[in-house]
C-alpha cells in the first residue's frame, strides 16, 4: 500500500479530489458536510491502474486547523499539494509547503485542480517553483478537474509512478505508530488508527504505550477497511487494543515495539535550512502526530535544546517541525541529535555543548556516542535509535584499536580510550590502596566502584586484569611479588629454609623471628604465598598437592601415623594437614582414624 496526504489551501478542492479518485467521503463528520469544510482528518482508498493500492490521509486546509493537518502529514512519507487553478498559491498552500519541508518530505505531486474554472497554467507556474525551492524538489504535476473528470486518468498514472519511486519500507524496524484517531467499537472496545511507516504489526503483538506500565495488546487489526492477522508497513492501520479504555490514549501518542524507544523530555537539535535568528522562546513541536509546546534553549547557530512539556519517544535522527501557534507560521524543522542529552550545569557547558553538535549530523554513530557517553548499555543506545549491531564502527586512532560494539560486561558497551584509561585508574586505585592498607587483602569492589564512578560493579570485575585479581569482594596482587618488602623476604626465607622439607612447619618462635605475626601471615596466605593449616602452622603452598602424591604411595588405607611417617613431618603438621585434604575431597576418613586417598 501507498499512502499519501494531500496538503493546500482550505476549499482548492482537496476532499473533492479524493472523493472523485475514491468515491468514498473523506469527511466524516456532520459538522464537515454541513459546512463544506474539512476539520479532521479524512481517509480513504482506491486501487491504481497497476492494481496497488493508494491510501489517502485528506488534512483540513484552513488556518485554524493547521495542527490536524500537520498530525496527518507527520507520519506519511508522500504528499499531493492542492493548488486551485483560479485562486493560485495562498496563504496555507505556502505554510502547508513549508511544514512538508521542515518535515523533510521528499516525494509528492503537484495537482491543480478547478481547472474547468481557469487557466491552470500560471497557477502550475507559480507553485513548481515554491515546490522547487523544498525538500520535494521538482515534482511532476496534473492539470484536473474534480467537477467533470477531466485529468483524473492522468493523475492515477502519476500516482502509480509516484508510489513506484518510493523506497521499500523497512520491516524489521521497530513500530512507533503514531495514533491519529481512537474511538471505541461497541463490542470490541478501544480502537486507534495510524500511518504504519516502518515494521509489522499482528494480532495478539504486545506494544508499549507511553505512560501505561503494562504492555498493550493487539486484540484485532483492519487495514482499509477489512480484518487481518497481520499488518506491514507501508499501511493505514486500525488497532483494537484489548483491554486498554479509551481515554488512555488518544492522537499524539504512539504505540510502539517494547524496549525500542527512550521517551524523552529533552532533545538536543539542529534546525533546518535559514533559522531565523527571533525564534520565539515557546513553540509548539510536531512530530508524527503528536504537537507538544517546548521551550527553545538557543546553542549554537544552528542547534537547540528543547525542552518539551510532555515526554515523546523520539530517536536520533527524527525529523519534526517548529511551529509558532499565535502567528500561524512554520518556524522550521528540526532534526533530533540527541535524545538523552547531558545537562548544561557548569559555566561554559552550553558553549561546549554547541561544539559538540556542530559534530553530529542526526545519523546514528555508535562509535561518536560511545566517545562521547563512555559507558552505556547496549540497550540504552538502542532505544536512542543508535542499533548497537551492524553499524559501521568507525576506527579511532591506531594505538586505541577500533571501537568495539561488544560489551565489556554484561550489556555495558565502552568507548576503548575511555576503558583502557578506567583500567589504568584501577591498577593506580590498588596500588594506592595497597601503599595506605600494605596488610589489607586488597581493595573492596565497592570502594573502586566509587572511586572509579562507575554505575555497576560488573565493570570493576571487568576491569581487573592479571596480575590483579578478585577475591572475597576484594582486588587486589595476586601473585607475593605484590606483597610488602619485608613479608615478602621473609617468605623467601621459609621457602629457603624449608624448601627440602616441605612438611615441616617453622616453628612459632621461628615465625617470630622472621617477622611473620598474624597480619603478615594473613597476607602472605591471601596473596597465595602461604598455606595456613592452623594458628602459627604454616606451609609453602605447594605443599599440598605433594602431600597427596606422597599419600596415595602409601598402602591404603593408612593411619595417621603412617602419613606422618611418609611426610616426615610431626603431629603438629599431620593432623591439619589430613583433616584439609579431607575437607578438599583429596582424602578420606574412615572409621578407626583411618584415611584412603580419593582417586
Ligand atoms: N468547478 C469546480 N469546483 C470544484 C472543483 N474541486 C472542488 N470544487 C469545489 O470547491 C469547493 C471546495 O472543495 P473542497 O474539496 O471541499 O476543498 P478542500 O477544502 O480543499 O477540501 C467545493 O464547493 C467544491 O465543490 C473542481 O475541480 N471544479
Ligand atoms: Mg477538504
Amino acid at each position: 500500500m501507498f499512502v499519501v496526504a494531500t496538503a493546500g489551501h482550505v476549499d482548492h478542492g482537496k476532499s473533492t479530489l479524493v472523493r472523485a479518485l475514491t468515491g468514498m467521503e473523506p469527511d466524516r463528520w456532520a459538522e464537515e458536510r454541513r459546512r463544506g469544510m474539512t476539520i479532521d482528518l479524512g481517509f480513504a482508498w482506491t486501487t491504481l491502474p497497476s492494481g496497488g493500492t493508494v491510501a489517502f490521509v485528506d488534512v483540513p486546509g484552513h488556518e485554524r486547523f493547521v495542527p490536524n493537518m500537520l498530525a496527518g502529514v507527520g507520519p506519511v512519507p508522500a504528499a499531493l499539494i492542492v493548488v486551485a487553478a483560479d485562486e493560485g498559491w495562498m496563504p496555507q498552500s505556502a505554510e502547508h509547503l513549508a511544514a512538508l519541508d521542515a518535515l523533510g518530505v521528499a516525494y509528492g505531486l503537484l495537482v491543480v485542480t478547478r481547472a474547468d474554472l481557469a487557466d491552470p497554467g500560471p497557477a502550475t507556474a507559480r507553485a513548481r517553483a515554491e515546490i522547487a525551492a523544498t525538500s520535494l524538489g521538482a515534482v511532476p504535476a496534473v492539470a484536473v478537474s474534480g467537477l467533470t473528470g477531466a485529468g483524473l486518468p492522468e493523475l492515477r498514472a502519476a500516482l502509480d509512478r509516484l508510489a513506484a519511486q518510493l523506497p521499500a519500507p523497512t520491516l524489521d524496524d521497530p513500530v512507533r505508530l503514531w495514533v491519529d484517531r481512537s474511538f471505541t467499537v461497541r463490542g470490541s472496545g478501544t480502537v486507534v488508527t495510524g500511518t504504519l511507516g516502518a515494521g509489522r504489526l499482528r494480532v495478539g503483538d504486545e506494544l508499549e504505550l507511553a505512560g501505561a506500565d503494562e504492555p498493550v495488546r493487539i486484540r484485532g487489526l483492519h487495514s482499509l477497511g477489512e480484518a487481518r492477522a497481520e499488518a506491514t508497513a507501508v499501511s493505514r492501520v486500525a488497532v483494537n487494543l484489548r483491554g486498554t479504555p479509551r481515554d488512555r490514549l488518544g492522537r499524539g501518542d504512539a504505540l510502539l515495539t517494547p524496549g525500542r524507544f527512550h521517551h524523552t523530555d529533552l532533545v538536543d537539535a539542529r534546525l533546518a535550512g535559514d533559522p531565523a535568528a527571533d525564534l520565539p522562546a515557546t513553540l509548539t513541536l510536531h512530530v508524527g502526530s503528536a504537537a507538544v509546546p517546548v521551550r527553545v534553549r538557543p546553542l549554537g547557530p544552528d542547534t537547540v535544546r528543547l525542552r518539551l512539556a510532555r515526554p515523546l519517544p523520539l530517536l536520533v535522527g527524527d525529523r519534526a517541525l517548529l511551529r509558532d501557534p499565535g502567528r500561524h507560521h512554520v518556524s522550521g524543522g528540526v532534526r533530533v541529535l540527541d535524545v538523552a542529552p547531558p545537562p548544561l550545569v557548569r559555566r561554559g557547558a552550553a558553549a561546549a555543548r554547541a561544539q559538540v553538535l556542530a559534530e553530529l549530523d542526526g545519523r546514528p554513530d555508535l562509535a561518536g556516542e560511545l566517545r562521547r557517553r563512555r559507558l552505556i548499555r547496549s540497550g540504552a543506545l538502542i532505544r536512542m535509535g543508535v542499533p548497537v549491531q551492524d553499524l559501521p564502527v568507525h576506527a579511532e586512532p591506531m594505538r586505541d584499536g577500533p571501537a568495539r560494539a561488544e560489551p565489556v560486561a554484561g550489556d555495558w558497551l565502552a568507548d576503548p580510550a575511555h576503558w583502557r584509561r578506567l583500567g589504568e585508574q584501577l591498577t593506580e586505585e590498588v596500588a594506592r590502596h595497597a601503599r595506605e592498607h600494605p596488610l589489607a587483602p586488597g581493595m573492596p569492589v565497592d570502594a573502586l566502584r566509587q572511586r572509579l564512578a562507575l554505575p555497576d560493579r560488573v565493570l570493576v570485575e571487568a576491569l581487573v586484569r592479571p596480575p590483579l585479581r578478585i577475591h572475597a569482594g576484594r582486588v587486589g596482587a595476586a601473585s607475593a611479588d605484590a606483597l610488602p618488602e619485608a613479608v615478602a623476604r621473609a617468605v623467601q626465607r621459609v621457602r629457603a629454609e624449608y624448601g627440602d622439607r616441605p612438611f615441616r612447619a617453622p616453628e612459632a618462635d621461628r615465625l617470630v623471628d622472621l617477622g611473620l605475626g598474624p597480619r603478615e601471615i594473613g597476607a602472605a596466605v591471601r596473596a597465595g604465598a602461604l598455606l595456613r593449616l592452623a594458628d602459627n602452622v604454616v606451609l609453602l603452598p605447594d605443599a599440598l598437592d605433594d602431600a597427596v602424591r606422597v599419600l596415595a604411595g602409601l598402602p591404603q588405607p593408612f593411619t595417621l601415623s603412617a602419613a606422618r611417617q611418609a611426610l616426615d613431618t610431626t603431629r603438629r603438621v599431620a593432623v591439619p594437614l589430613l583433616e584439609l585434604l579431607d575437607r578438599r575431597g583429596a582424602t578420606r576418613r574412615l572409621p578407626d582414624d583411618v584415611r584412603i586417598v580419593v582417586t
